[in-house]
């Protein structure tokens, strides 16, 4: 069965650009469904548990993954952090499986670990701090009962402001993140084994093997699809990028 792999689109409106291009992919997967697809996070710029306007806006794309649902294809969906508390449509109504975090699954006999990876920037305690306290039991309640329209706008009149900063932020320390993404491969492959590490969040893409106990490690970043439209394969142990431009 293929894999795919996409994260980090951070879709506002399916009807943008990049919208456009993902819901085009998912109509070609459904031709080879069933297939695997693994969502690793900040797919939508803002999704809040399971309401209404959040599924409204999203419709197009939700139907064509309930057909790929439908036909066998499986699901699988890493929380990133504008992705929070999503199980209430994603696990309950579609059926997908949910994670928030890192999981290593069996993929045509590749030990594969998945993850956002807002881990990664261990440095980040702001954020760390942030990522507890919206994942705390209170705020997920409130996620859920609290109408998806203040979500909405709060995300609209939040997400310009950090984006212009971590973008920023981004570009001047490219390198340092790149560094970051691998130490934190070699840190967790410490913990527990595995062939590929697949990773998102950092919006930089990076494609990266290693040695560790004589073993060679395969370390990826999706990047965005800000920078590129991509999306990662693995069919018959063999790991291929394909771009969506075209
Ligand atoms: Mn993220």
């Amino acid at each position: 069965m293929e894999s795919y792999f996409l994260s980090d689109l951070h879709l506002k409106s399916i009807n943008e650009r990049n919208g456009q291009i993902l819901l085009r992919f998912l109509h070609s997967l459904q031709k080879k469904s069933p297939v695997k697809l693994f969502l690793l996070g900040d797919i939508f710029d803002l999704w809040v548990s399971g309401h209404d306007i959040f599924r409204k806006k999203y419709r197009d794309l939700l139907e064509i993954l309930e057909s790929l649902k439908k036909s066998g294809s499986e699901i699988y969906f890493f929380e990133g952090n504008h992705d929070l508390h999503i199980h209430p449509y994603w696990r309950d109504a579609l059926g997908a499986e949910v994670y928030t975090d890192a999981k290593i699954f069996d993929i045509d006999g590749l030990k594969v670990r998945c993850e956002h990876g807002d881990l990664i920037n261990q440095n980040d305690k702001a954020y760390l701090r942030l990522r507890k306290f919206l994942r705390n039991p209170w705020v997920e309640k409130l996620g859920h009962q609290v109408p998806g329209e203040f979500w909405l706008g709060l995300g609209e009149f939040w997400s310009p402001l950090s984006r212009k900063k971590s973008g920023r932020y981004r570009q001047s320390n490219k390198g340092r993140l790149v560094q970051m993404i691998r130490e934190h491969a070699h840190r967790v492959y410490n913990e527990a084994s595995f062939d590929l590490i697949i990773s998102g969040h950092m919006h930089v893409k990076d494609d990266f093997e290693f040695q560790i106990n004589n073993k060679n490690v395969r370390s990826i970043n999706l990047g965005s699809w800000f920078e590129d439209p991509q999306v990662l394969k693995i069919q018959n142990k063999k790991i291929e990028w394909i771009d969506l431009n075209n």
